[in-house]
């Protein structure tokens, strides 16, 4: 018969056994071989359960529910305060998938579930033990996500309904607009628990507000709560939690009314044309700007105003 103490030790080894593996073996492999090849092969500790959800989906951390012409992506680990661990971001990467390959989802929303957080952050736990390769691997995983976040043809709304730290702040950079409730609190506090932050956080902060304040953020680790993220120009507006879905859901209808691709192209604009000086910057918006003249929209958009009338609902073509 095994005693406690030999049940306990049995546990303690196999957890260990199953972290050196997961910071050798998963992590090299995502490294390698990004996430959806890594999926087919990891063993199932390192994949994310799965749940066969709405819209053929195949998350178990993110819900997905469409309205009209809008998406509402929830972020749904509540018990951790939706922190961002391997399988969470693996979701986020399916997000993505799904969105991206449904010609009707004008605009997407995302939200953390609860009322405590929008995502409180990677997961500490699951990041406590990571060795240098596996550091860099989690990084990147949480990378390539926010890159297909940030570069998704759509809008992106971000709706912060509570902790948007560390990794938090940090999702709700990749998208284009951040909006926020009252209750909301930001900032990186990577520095305090000994590591800088890792999903692109040095970058979109000093590039959303401006180096010194990011700076400043970062190097104290210090929180904001809705007011300052405001005042410095992190989130466009602050609402009673109460009104923040539905505020966000009535700005991602309002876009989702304008012509589609002309929204599209102007996203593409705006985020190439700063990656790049103004002379080149100007030679992109040119090219999409044409572009529009070859859709159905800008000629039913245009007739109509030269015919007095409302236009008709774009088709998106
Ligand atoms: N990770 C894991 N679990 C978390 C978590 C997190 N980030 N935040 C909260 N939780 C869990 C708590 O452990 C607790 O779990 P139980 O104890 O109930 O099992 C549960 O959520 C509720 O949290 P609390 O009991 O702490 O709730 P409180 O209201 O008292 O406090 C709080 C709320 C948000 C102030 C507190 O939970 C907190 O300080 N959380 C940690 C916030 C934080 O430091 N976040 C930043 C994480 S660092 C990189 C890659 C990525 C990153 C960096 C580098 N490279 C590869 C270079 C990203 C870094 C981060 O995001």
């Amino acid at each position: 018969m095994r005693t406690a103490k030999k049940e306990k030790a049995l546990s303690v080894g196999l957890d260990k056994i199953l972290t050196v593996y997961y910071n050798t073996v998963c992590m090299r492999r995502i490294a390698s071989r990004g996430r959806s090849a890594a999926s087919d092969t990891l063993p199932r500790r390192c994949l994310p359960r799965r749940n066969r959800m709405q819209g053929g989906m195949d998350m178990t951390h993110v819900l997905l529910e469409k309205k009209e012409h809008i998406a509402v992506a929830t972020i749904n680990r509540p018990k951790a305060l939706n922190a961002l661990n391997s399988e969470v971001l693996s979701d986020l990467n399916e997000l993505v998938d799904t969105v991206a390959a449904d010609p009707d989802i004008y605009a997407l929303v995302i939200t953390g579930s609860g009322e405590k957080a929008f995502v409180a952050g990677a997961d500490i736990g699951e990041m406590s033990t990571l060795t240098k390769e596996g550091g860099e691997a989690f990084g990147k995983h949480g990378n390539d996500v926010f890159r297909r976040i940030e570069t998704l043809p759509i809008p992106t709304i971000a709706a912060v309904n509570g902790f948007a730290l560390g990794g938090g702040c940090e999702l709700s950079m990749s998208c284009d607009i951040r909006i926020c409730a009252d209750t909301a609190v930001f900032g990186q506090p990577e520095t305090g628990l000994g590591i800088t932050p890792g999903f692109g956080g040095t970058q979109r902060l000093a590039r959303l507000v401006s180096p010194g304040m990011a700076k400043q953020l970062i190097y104290t680790a210090k929180n904001i709560k809705a007011d300052e993220a405001y005042r410095i120009g992190l989130v466009n507006a602050v609402y009673p939690l109460e009104e923040l879905m539905p505020a966000a859901e009535k700005l991602a209808q309002t876009i989702a009314k304008n012509a589609p691709i002309a929204v599209r192209a102007c996203k593409k604009a705006i985020n190439d044309g700063l990656q790049t000086d103004m002379d080149q910057a100007i030679v992109i918006e040119e090219k999409l700007f044409g572009s529009c003249f070859e859709t159905a929209d800008q000629k039913e958009g245009m007739g109509a105003f030269l015919e007095k009338r409302k236009h008709e609902p774009y088709q998106n073509k």
